[in-house]
C-alpha cells in the first residue's frame, strides 16, 4: 500500500524527472491544468475518463500544509502558457512539489459508498541527480577510471587532462590543486552539456547543485593513481556519495513511488550520433539503477521489504513528440522501449508524449513524395511553418541512419490555450500516462 497521510487518505507521489530542458515543468503544468479541467467536466483527458467509465472525478489543488519541499509554482507557469502571445515557463533549477486531492465517485451497487480518495503529489525532480545513482555502487578509483576513459578522446576535455597530466606523481593533499582541478572539471562538464549535447555527465550535482551553500567536500574530480591528493579526492567522493545516498533515501526522492523519466530523444537524434549514444547511455543508467531500488536501501533489504522498496511504476517517455507526426510517434515509442529494457521490479512502460501540443499533423508533398509532417508557429514568426525533421527510427539507429541527418527541430510557440488555461492544455497522450501511473488506484 502507498504511505498513508495523517487524515487517512493514501498519498501517491509521482516524480517527474529528466535532464535540464527535458520538459519537466511543461509536463507538470499541463498535467495540473488538464486534471483541473477534467474535474470541471471538460474532455481534457479522454482515455482517463474512458477508464473511469462515467464516474465523476473531483480534483483540487491541495494546500502545501507542512510540506517538506518547495511548492511548484503552478500559477506562474500556467500564466506563461496562457499569456498573449503564449510563452514557455521559465527554467527551474530545484526540486518542487504540487499536490492534489482527488476524489472519484463509485458506480453501480457501490454508488452509495464514499468516493475513492487519494492525494496525488507531483514532484519536479532534476534528472541530473538521478545520474548519480550508478555511482553509489562504485568506489572512487573505479568511478574515476570509467569516467576518464569516457572523456579522454573529447577535445573539450583537453585543458582538464592537461592539468591532471601536469600534476607531480606525489601530489600532496593540497586545497589549491583540488579546487583548481574541480573548477576545470566542472567547467568542462558544463561545456560538454551545452556545446555537445551530452547527458551522462557525473557527478550530476556538479551541474545541478542542491539548494544551499556548496560544502567543501564537493570540490573533487576524477583521478587515478595513489598519492595524498588522490586520497583527499577519494575521501570527498565518499562524502559526496553518502550525501547523495541520504538525499535519495530522504523525504524528496525516497518517498517517490512512481516515476516518469522524461528524455528529449528527438533532440538527441538531432544532435548527432555521439549525443544520441550518450543520451541512450544515460537512459540505460537510469533504467538499470532503478532495478537497484529507488531508496537508499541495499538491494537485498529492499527485496525483503517490498513496501519500502521505493518505486513501483516507471514510465519512460520521449517528450516534445509534437515535433513529428503520428506515424513517427509510434516509432519513437518503440525506440524508447528498446532503450529502457530494465528488468526493473514492477510495471514499466514507454511513451511518446507532448505536454503542450504546439503542432498539427499534415501530409506534405516533399520532392514529389507525400511525407507525414507537422505544422506550427515558430517563436516570433507571424505565419505557420511546416516541419519534417526526418524518419524516426524504431530501433536504436545504425550507422546508415546518421548519413541522413535528422533535420531541424524548430522552437515552436506554445498553442493558445482554450479558456485562458482553464480548459486544459492540448497534449499528446498525457491521459495514457496518467492511466498507467494510477492504474492500481483507480476503481
Ligand atoms: N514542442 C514542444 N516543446 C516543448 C514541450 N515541452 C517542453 N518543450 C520545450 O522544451 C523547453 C523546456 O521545457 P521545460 O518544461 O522548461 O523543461 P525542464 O525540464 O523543466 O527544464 P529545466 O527547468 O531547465 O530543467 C520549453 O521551453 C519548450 O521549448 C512540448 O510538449 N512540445
Ligand atoms: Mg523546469
Amino acid at each position: 500500500m502507498p504511505p498513508v497521510v495523517p487524515f487517512g487518505r493514501p498519498t501517491v507521489r509521482v516524480g517527474i524527472t529528466g535532464l535540464a530542458r527535458a520538459g519537466k515543468t511543461a509536463m507538470l503544468t499541463s498535467l495540473a491544468a488538464n486534471l483541473l479541467a477534467m474535474s470541471a467536466g471538460l474532455p481534457a483527458l479522454p482515455s482517463l475518463s474512458k477508464r473511469l467509465q462515467g464516474r465523476s472525478v473531483r480534483v483540487s489543488v491541495a494546500s502545501a500544509g507542512a510540506a517538506d519541499m518547495p511548492r511548484f509554482d503552478y500559477p506562474a507557469h500556467l500564466a506563461a502558457l496562457a499569456a498573449d502571445p503564449p510563452h514557455w515557463p521559465a527554467r527551474t533549477n530545484a526540486i518542487s512539489l504540487l499536490a492534489f486531492d482527488v476524489e472519484i465517485s463509485r458506480a453501480g451497487l457501490a454508488a452509495a459508498l464514499p468516493p475513492t480518495a487519494f492525494r496525488l503529489e507531483l514532484v519536479d525532480y532534476p534528472g541530473e541527480w538521478l545520474l548519480d545513482l550508478p555511482m553509489l555502487d562504485q568506489d572512487f578509483s573505479t568511478w574515476s577510471a570509467a569516467t576518464l576513459k569516457r572523456l579522454e578522446t573529447i577535445d573539450i576535455a583537453a585543458s582538464f587532462f592537461g592539468f591532471t597530466s601536469g600534476l607531480p606523481a606525489r601530489a600532496g593533499a593540497d586545497e589549491t590543486l583540488a579546487s583548481t582541478g574541480h573548477e576545470l572539471y566542472r567547467t568542462m562538464l558544463g561545456r560538454l552539456r551545452d556545446e555537445r549535447g551530452l547527458a551522462l555527465l557525473q557527478p550530476g550535482r556538479f551541474l545541478m547543485p542542491p539548494p544551499g551553500p556548496t560544502p567543501p567536500w564537493m570540490r573533487f574530480f576524477p583521478m587515478t593513481g595513489r598519492n595524498p591528493l588522490v586520497s583527499l579526492l577519494s575521501d570527498r567522493f565518499d562524502r559526496y556519495r553518502d550525501a547523495a545516498r541520504r538525499e535519495l533515501g530522504g523525504p524528496g526522492f525516497g518517498r517517490i513511488d512512481r516515476l516518469v523519466v522524461l528524455a528529449d530523444v528527438l533532440g538527441a537524434l538531432h544532435a548527432g550520433p555521439a549525443a544520441f549514444a550518450d543520451a541512450a547511455a544515460a537512459l540505460e543508467a537510469a533504467a538499470s539503477a532503478l532495478r537497484w531500488s529507488g531508496t537508499a536501501l541495499p538491494a537485498w533489504l529492499a527485496r525483503l521489504v517490498p513496501a519500502l522498496g521505493g518505486i513501483r511504476r516507471v514510465a519512460f517517455a520521449a517528450g516534445k513528440s509534437d515535433h513529428v507526426a503520428e506515424r513517427q510517434r509510434a516509432n519513437l515509442k518503440s525506440l524508447v522501449a528498446g532503450l529502457t529494457q530494465t528488468g526493473a521490479r514492477g510495471p514499466t512502460a514507454a511513451f511518446a508524449l507532448a505536454s503542450v501540443r504546439c503542432t498539427e499533423d499534415i501530409v506534405w508533398q516533399l520532392e514529389g513524395h507525400p511525407v507525414s509532417a507537422v505544422r506550427g508557429r515558430v517563436i516570433g514568426a507571424d505565419r505557420l511553418a511546416r516541419s519534417y525533421p526526418g524518419e524516426v527510427p524504431s530501433d536504436p539507429p545504425d550507422a546508415s541512419f546518421w548519413t541522413h541527418p535528422f533535420l531541424s527541430l524548430p522552437d515552436f510557440e506554445p498553442v493558445r490555450l482554450p479558456l485562458g488555461g482553464r480548459g486544459g492544455v492540448p497534449h499528446i497522450r498525457l491521459d495514457d500516462l496518467l492511466v498507467f501511473l494510477l492504474e492500481d488506484l483507480l476503481p
